[in-house]
């Protein structure tokens, strides 16, 4: 527990000044407790030798012993710094929502961090206490937990804007029942996260577990396969070429030229070539990380 004279009470500035990480790197000692002690009582009565270490880091012992069963009594006096109290480092938390950032530069506190400061430095955005990653994403159209996806799935987000969401093995999906060309889904899914695109489907066990997670209406998704570059040859929009059999019985017919990959749920989930202009439901995937 932090004793009266701690350091804490006396803003970050003093704190710093008196006991910083120079004062215990410096030392022949590995004890970090034990070198601040012997620092400071080595100052005060002028053995700042190596003979004196072991001596001086004994009574530290016994000081710390002291403090932390008498209070403030070994010190006697509010200005002292050594107390014995275990430092933390406070990173500045603007948008108080308990996590801070890595700059400016954070302060050193007794036990724990004041208000407006934190031991946690990983906020997204330190000027808006909705995003944290200590938050559950919700559907607002931001990343709320600070994962780089937006509206994900989370206890609190099941569904979003029209899009049913999963969380499993294979990543992150949206099952999205709005009307939308395949290019447009393709938007539309890009805008959730860097890593978000139409899904692509790995292999026939991928296929099967999200075709079995789709709840329909509508019954055809678009998914991220065409083959608008050369007639014939569908790819996956992240590059990789389609290296097993999705197809529906007597698919990709290519009429009138359809370019666009949908999955089918009158077809067992498996996929037809449709008009890319179509406006379909789509899924939406950012891979497992
Ligand atoms: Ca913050
Ligand atoms: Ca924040
Ligand atoms: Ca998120
Ligand atoms: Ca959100």
């Amino acid at each position: 527990m932090c004793v009266a004279g701690c350091f804490a009470d006396q803003g970050p500035a003093t704190a710093t000044a008196t006991v910083t990480a120079t004062d215990v790197s410096s030392s022949s000692s590995s004890d970090g407790v034990g070198t601040v002690f012997a620092t400071t009582r080595g100052d005060t009565d002028g053995s700042t030798g190596d003979e004196s270490t072991t001596e001086l880091e004994t009574t530290a012992t016994e000081l710390e012993t002291t403090s932390s069963t008498t209070g403030d009594a070994s010190t006697g006096d509010d200005s002292s710094t050594s107390t014995g109290c275990v430092e933390v480092l406070c990173y500045p938390d603007g948008d108080g929502d308990g996590v801070g950032v890595l700059t400016p530069e954070p302060t050193k506190h007794c036990e724990t961090c004041p208000e407006g400061l934190s031991e946690a430095f990983d906020d997204c955005d330190d000027n808006d206490e909705n995003l944290a990653p200590t938050l559950l994403e919700v559907c607002d159209g931001q990343d709320n937990d600070c994962d780089a996806l937006v509206d994900e799935h989370s206890p609190e987000n099941a569904s979003c804007n029209g899009c049913v969401t999963y969380s499993g093995e294979y990543g992150e999906l949206w099952f999205c029942a709005i009307g939308k060309s395949w290019h447009g889904a393709r938007e539309y899914c890009m805008d959730l996260g860097e890593s978000v695109d139409l899904a692509v489907l790995t292999g026939l066990d991928e296929h099967a577990y999200v075709a079995d997670a789709v709840t329909p209406p509508p019954h055809a998704f678009w998914v991220g396969l065409a083959d608008e570059v050369v007639e014939g040859e569908f790819g996956w929009v992240d590059g990789t070429p389609l290296d097993y059999e999705p197809w529906a019985d007597g698919e990709p017919n290519n009429l009138q030229n359809e370019d666009c990959a949908n999955l089918d749920i009158d077809s067992d989930g498996r996929l037809s070539d449709f008009d890319c202009d179509l406006e379909l439901g789509f899924i939406c995937k950012a891979p497992a990380r």
